[in-house]
């Protein structure tokens, strides 16, 4: 399956029940994602991998909450609990994942100020990660997302996918999210209507 590469996206005690910004249901990817894999010769993880006192958690902000969104020099930014600080547990890949065969891990979110849902590009949507790059040299066009969360870190990946040329596809069995005030629904609308395969 030369062309092809699973990208499994922030897989992460912190997104899992008992984390910090915890999805329900989170864990049950695990499972689903390690069998998904065995179909993908290339499989690129992601990770979620903030400094503490990062510009996207809601503690960092003074009077400000969890969920809430402010606007920061590059746009509006939702704010969140404490989550994925480097080298902590709720950073760790959760200990189901069986991730020996992955070839790239892409960290993000490390910058003090900025923060990244997208696998390709940091939130100002001009920053590159080098995931893009990445593919392309290793001769990757079409890529297939799974993992945390369907409304954030997949849905921003695979609308940047889309927008860098690849195909992208969304395995949503595979995928939990957040729902945070209609997310979900806006971020699968914005998906199909950009041509990301919803499966
Ligand atoms: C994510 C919110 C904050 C995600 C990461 O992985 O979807 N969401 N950081
Ligand atoms: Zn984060």
């Amino acid at each position: 399956m030369a062309g092809k590469a699973l990208i499994v996206v922030d897989v992460q005690n912190d997104f899992c029940p008992g984390g910090a910004l915890a999805v329900d249901r989170g864990d049950e990817v695990v499972p689903l994602i390690n069998t998904l894999a065995k179909n993908f010769e290339h499989v690129i993880l992601t990770q979620d991998w903030h400094p503490a006192g990062h510009s996207s958690f809601a503690s960092t902000h003074k009077g400000r909450q969890a969920f809430e969104t402010i606007e920061l020099p590059y746009g509006d930014q939702t704010l969140w609990p404490d989550h994925c600080i480097q080298g902590s547990d709720g950073a760790a890949f959760h200990s189901g994942l069986v991730w020996t065969k992955a070839e790239l891990v892409v960290r993000k979110g490390f910058r003090p100020s900025i923060d990244s849902y997208s696998a390709f590009f940091e939130n100002d949507h001009k920053t590159p990660t080098g995931l893009a790059g990445y593919l392309r040299e290793r001769g990757i066009s079409d890529i297939t997302l799974a993992g945390l969360a369907t409304d954030y870190c997949v849905a921003y990946s695979a609308l940047d996918a889309a927008g860098q040329g690849f195909g992208a596809t969304v395995q949503l069995d595979c995928c939990r999210a957040i729902d945070l005030s209609g997310s979900l629904e806006k971020m699968l609308g914005k998906m199909k209507a950009a041509g990301v395969a919803l499966v």
